[in-house]
């Protein structure tokens, strides 16, 4: 059971950090899993190598060929605390995603928010971002612009790095605007994160990160994204083609084989 404040501000908001929110033994089995998947990852890879030659290794769906992300994205506590934040009465799986900004992989996530790169409307949409390495605003540090879940704006996906993926012009969606230029007109949120640490937000809540500067630390995240029961699928331009699911038209329910209910159990 969360405090009520903490559910508070995450309606707030749009993003909360829970402290503590994952065992130690859940971290070790996280982060040997994403070692697995960087040695052989599946067909959704979006990692890069910089110019200086550093990495950053990007993979997502990676729950359905790893047995230890699947148990995470199923019984681990997050799909009950997706239920508490968002009030939800039933929780699919989205979909999983890690984020590995190796040593000196200092390439910023660009500003965005996640809704307009997914196949999904409504609003019990929300992700859960685990720290698996100590965290600081030099090791690539999310941040979030507070209330900016409730903005109602679709930004444009653009690839989050030279040669990613290419995205159809959406419907009503409209460029974002340059944040990191007017930090001072935002109320920007952050926090310094230990392993086990969580951030919950809202899949409109607009945010980024800087890179990894440290050479002594990987900057290892591992997301997973939940649906409540008012979301549902939408088949129009726009979103990221590695998230469709063929199976489904617009206004579709989202619970199929690739959203699978999660929860209540
Ligand atoms: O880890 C990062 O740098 C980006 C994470 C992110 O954008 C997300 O989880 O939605």
């Amino acid at each position: 059971m969360l405090p009520a404040e903490t559910i508070e501000t995450f309606q707030r908001d749009g993003a909360v950090l829970l402290r503590g929110a994952i065992s130690a033994e859940w971290v070790a089995r996280m982060r040997a899993a994403i070692d697995r998947d960087i040695a052989e990852h599946g067909p959704f890879c979006h990692g890069y190598t910089l110019e200086n030659g550093r990495k950053f290794n990007g993979n997502m769906r990676v729950w359905e060929n790893d047995p230890d992300f699947h148990d995470y994205c199923f019984n681990s506590p997050l799909p009950g605390l997706a239920a508490e934040l968002m009030g939800a009465k039933r929780i699919t799986l989205f979909y999983d995603q890690l984020f590995v900004k190796e040593e000196g992989s200092d390439h910023p996530t660009r500003w965005h928010n996640d809704q307009p790169y997914w196949p999904v409307r409504g609003r019990q949409v929300m992700s859960f971002w685990l720290a698996l390495d100590e965290v600081t605003a030099d090791s690539g540090r999310l941040e979030f612009v507070a209330g900016s879940h409730d903005w109602e704006r679709w930004f444009q996906p653009e690839p989050f790095a030279p040669g990613g993926a290419d995205y159809e012009r959406g419907e009503n969606y409209e460029d974002i605007p340059d944040i990191e230029a007017h930090r001072d007109d935002y109320r920007l949120i952050s926090w310094d994160m230990q392993p086990g640490d969580v951030i919950a937000f809202h899949a409109m809540a607009v945010h980024g990160a800087g890179g990894n500067h440290r050479l002594d630390r990987r900057r290892r995240g591992y997301t997973v994204r939940y649906c409540g029961e008012d979301a549902t699928y939408f088949g129009g331009p726009g979103p990221n083609a590695g998230l469709r699911n063929p199976s489904l038209n617009t206004g579709d329910d989202l619970a199929s084989d690739q959203y699978p209910v999660v929860w209540p159990g």
